[in-house]
């Protein structure tokens, strides 16, 4: 099940001289609930946001989550995980979830891995069992899981190849060609074997082409001949640079069905999540809010700011005076008193002592602001204020902290 309601899009308004843009507001209703769009998924690879209690996600605010098809089949497994009824009963989350079908994670690996038309043979980096990935595995797995959202199987194009003869140079038309010509395969084939399962759920097809917008335009036309729920826009942030990837990002999304939700895998920064709303993304997910927490790499309404800096040290001041989440501002009981709400001092100092504490303080501050940031893009997209939002946004995000 899956029903997709545009709310609101972001005209031009001649009289003002903006030119608006392809961002739109909408919901979406799943079989575990409704989300609101655009939105950002923390990212739940082995069944957990990593450092971050259920609990916490729901406070934050988080309305759907990730959880990855190729690291749940490895551990704990398919047995475990039908014994549970699916992947919300063993993490207890009960909103919504969507499950990457593992082609990235097994492209991933590397040298263990060979990719054929059948599917990816691969050695599990658990336990070196010879194993097999194929759009049919995946979409099995994935119906075990009972994921809101299934992937495709999809083969992703790197942007530097990983063939024998080119390996190392930039992929090619032609490599790029034969890949994305695969992914189409393996989409009709996950369709095929997604119907045959009667998985209650909704399948998204993965636009690939490398870097090539014919490649992409193709792959588009072909997936929407197939007609699925939802479309992702795969292949980007793959090592390419910077312009590279905002000409490949502005692409797709606003050529894809306009009553169907759009999802950009993988990216990205603050920046390109609001360059992404204005291309017309619905949903984004990225490891960076987390990883980067863990890193002690903070972000901020005004920059990036660095935890592990010695400036913090005897700074009584919070990570940031504008955030509202509990590692920044804290909860207020019913009685009155305050839990939470830390001092910059204290996270440097957890932070210098490697304590547990600090990547799960900054981990909630992180995930808490991407989350608010799409709060603060439907807000503007509601009151038609969008253009002048994300004027706003970089002009704070540059100025600095
Ligand atoms: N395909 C799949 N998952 C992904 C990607 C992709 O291309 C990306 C690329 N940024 C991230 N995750 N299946
Ligand atoms: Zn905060």
């Amino acid at each position: 099940m899956l029903k997709f309601d545009l709310l609101q899009t972001d005209p031009a308004t001649p009289d003002t001289g903006y030119a608006g843009s392809h961002a739109r507001r909408g919901t979406l209703t799943l079989n575990h609930g409704v989300v609101q769009t655009p939105i950002f998924m923390p990212v739940g690879t082995y069944g957990t946001v990593k450092g971050v209690t259920p609990a916490s996600l729901d406070d934050m605010g988080a309305q759907i989550i990730l959880g990855n098809t190729f690291h749940l089949w490895m551990r704990p497994g398919q047995e475990v995980m039908k014994s549970f009824g699916g992947l919300h009963g063993f993490e207890r989350w009960n909103k919504p979830i969507l499950t990457d079908s593992g082609g990235f994670q097994v492209w991933s690996l590397g040298a263990m891995r060979k990719i054929t038309e059948e599917g990816v043979h691969f050695s599990s980096p658990v336990n070196g069992d010879k194993l097999f990935m194929s759009p049919e595995v995946s979409m099995q797995i994935q119906t075990t899981l009972n994921s809101d959202i299934v992937m495709q199987l999809d083969e992703c194009t790197p942007y530097l190849s990983v063939e024998p003869k080119t390996k190392g140079q930039i992929t090619t038309e032609r490599e790029a060609r034969t890949s994305m010509e695969m992914s189409l395969r393996w989409a009709k084939r996950s369709q095929a074997e997604f119907a045959r399962l009667e998985n209650p759920n909704a399948l998204f097809g993965i636009v690939q082409g490398g870097m090539f917008e014919h490649l992409r335009q193709e792959s588009l036309e072909a997936l929407v001949e197939m007609n699925f729920p939802g479309y992702a826009v795969g292949g980007v942030s793959v090592g390419e640079p910077k312009d590279e990837m905002l000409r490949i990002m502005a692409h797709s999304p606003h050529r894809l069905p306009a009553h169907k939700p759009r999802y950009l895998m993988g990216v990205g920064t603050p920046e390109d999540l609001v360059e992404g709303v204005a291309q017309g993304v619905d949903m984004f997910d990225c490891v960076m809010p987390t990883r980067n927490a863990r890193n002690g790499t903070l972000f901020t309404r005004f920059g990036d700011l660095k935890m592990r800096n010695a400036r913090h040290k005897t700074d009584h001041g919070p990570l940031d005076a504008t955030c509202t989440c509990y590692t920044c501002k804290g909860v207020t009981r019913p009685d009155g008193t305050v839990s939470g709400g830390f001092s910059r001092a204290y996270l440097h100092h957890l932070d210098r002592c490697g304590e547990m504490l600090s990547p799960m303080l900054s981990s909630i501050h992180n995930l808490h602001y991407y989350l608010n940031l799409m709060t603060e893009v439907r807000a503007a997209l509601d009151a038609g204020t969008f253009g002048a939002f994300r004027q706003q946004f970089k002009a704070d995000r540059a100025r600095g902290v």
